[in-house]
């Protein structure tokens, strides 16, 4: 396999580079770090490490250096299509350069090889109550695949750590081959008719996905490769690629940490942001019988913050410009469906949020993300993300598919270049107090309240 052989042939550069920094250079210092980012999330503290993607806070993502425009352009095409197929973006992530028209199809006919999903990975979702939350059942399908793992079969039987990264890259093209039928699954199985539907051989990865969830639409595979091209990586400190990370620095292999990493997208802080920006939309659109006016609008927003809410898409920890992944979202709206009441809406936000969130400020990133809209290009197409009294979650199952390629790039890499577990050291909170007292002289009283504590040092 050419992409094999193209990440094999940058090991021993790569191996020897790391090797130069760590004995020639490892004492240089990289960052400090204060009690507030301790206590606030580990804000900013440089101690990861990848190469697959960065994100910029006043330029946004770029993939293996790519922007998102620059990606939309460069990556190749099949004929007649606007927007490149994701056969060429998992190659860009893999190998780091823009692959040929024949290199990207490769992965594409390497998927269409691996895409049978196991019987008995249906037979664990439909195990389960329908109205389970569809990132519930998602996790679930990928775990219950960890008996496919060709990496700890090899493990077991005795693997050099220099060629870890072999059976990693065959698990991680087995689980990207097989995600878009897994979710397309799950949604069928909560909101249709519960069949498992085959994919064209004549289409591509993503479009597949739409023709499995039966949107058999030209636009619809132009959006779903979209939005598969931009949801796949955010740098490596965000919760579902860390996580991901962390987990597979155990050498537990790719379905043990995919599923872990995707409980972390699960949560309304990242990934169900999505859900939640959607269900905000249709509570304002309900409320108002319509798109609202500005200042109707600008009141809901307050009332949201008044509630002591977020208001779901806005906001970043690293962003601080309007998200390019957004901007793209909003230009293909633009050009598809204008006049649509949900699309007219969103843009009416993208408006009035910002000055609400600034008016407020809290927010350090007053900016919509890529969350703020996803929900209702994909609503447009007839996407739901939930149904009745149906918990769903579905758009994070989306994102989790995207998501997929860019954490198991990663998870390649880190295993080519041997990364270490990752343990940090933790301290207790009287520890802080008294680095507190070493540093300023100041003496912190423990309080009667915590005078059984014992502390560590
Ligand atoms: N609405 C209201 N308040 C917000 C806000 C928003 N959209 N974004 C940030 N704030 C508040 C925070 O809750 C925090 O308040 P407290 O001091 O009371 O805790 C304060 O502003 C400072 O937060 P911050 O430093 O600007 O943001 P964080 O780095 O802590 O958090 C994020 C980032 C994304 C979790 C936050 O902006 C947020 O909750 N946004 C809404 C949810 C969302 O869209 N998440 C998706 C992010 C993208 C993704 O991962 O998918």
């Amino acid at each position: 396999m050419n992409l094999k052989t193209q990440i094999a042939e940058q090991l021993p550069a790569w191996r020897a580079r790391l090797k130069r920094l760590i004995t020639e250079y490892g004492q240089v210092k990289v960052a400090d770090i204060n009690i507030a980012q301790i206590l606030g999330g580990i804000r900013d503290v440089k101690a990861l490490v990848t190469d697959i993607s960065c994100v910029d806070p006043n330029r946004g993502i770029r993939l293996r250096g790519y922007t998102i425009p620059e990606l939309i352009d460069l990556l190749p095409k099949r004929p007649g299509d606007q927007m490149p197929f994701l056969g060429g973006l998992y190659y860009l992530l893999l190998v780091g350069r823009i692959p040929t028209y024949e290199e990207g199809m490769e992965i594409e006919e390497e998927w269409k090889k691996r895409q049978e999903v196991p019987g008995y990975v249906y037979d664990v979702v439909q195990a389960m109550p329908k109205n389970t939350s569809a990132m519930t059942l998602f996790s679930l399908a990928i775990l219950a695949m960890q008996r496919e793992s060709h990496f700890t079969k090899e493990y077991d039987r005795g693997l050099k750590k220099e060629d870890y990264w072999i059976p990693t890259l065959e698990d991680s093209l087995d689980l990207t081959a097989k995600a878009p039928a897994i979710a397309a699954f799950i949604y069928n199985y909560k909101f249709r008719n519960g069949q498992i539907v085959k994919p064209r051989a004549d289409l591509d990865w993503a479009a597949n996905f739409g023709t499995m969830i039966g949107i058999e639409n030209e636009q619809y595979y132009e959006l779903a490769r979209l939005y598969f091209i931009i949801h796949s990586d955010h740098e490596s400190g965000n919760v579902s690629a860390h996580t991901t990370y962390l987990v597979s620095s155990t050498l537990s292999d790719v379905y043990y940490a995919v599923s872990a990493g995707l409980n972390g997208l699960a949560g309304p802080l990242h990934g169900r942001a999505n859900q939640e920006a959607m269900e905000w939309l249709l509570d304002v659109y309900q409320k108002y019988q319509g798109v609202p006016s500005k200042e109707q609008l600008t009141e809901y927003a307050w009332d949201t913050l008044g509630a002591g809410k977020v208001i779901p898409g806005y906001g970043h920890a690293i962003l601080r410009i309007t998200d390019p992944r957004f901007t793209a979202q909003l230009e293909f709206g633009e050009r598809v469906m204008p006049d649509y009441d949900l699309f007219r809406l969103a843009k009416l936000v993208y408006e009035v949020v910002p000055e609400v969130l600034r008016q407020q400020g809290k927010a350090k990133d007053p900016w919509p993300n890529v969350d703020a809209i996803s929900g209702v290009l994909q609503r447009y197409y007839g996407v739901m993300d939930s149904k009745d009294n149906d918990p769903g979650g579905f758009y994070t199952v989306l994102f989790g598919v995207s998501r997929i390629l860019g954490v198991t790039a990663n998870t390649v890499w880190a295993r080519a270049l041997g990364a270490p577990i990752e343990r940090p050291k933790s301290v207790t909170t009287r520890t802080l107090e008294n680095i507190v007292t070493e540093q300023t002289g100041v003496e912190i009283p423990l309080h009667e309240s915590y005078a059984h504590e014992r502390g560590c040092r």
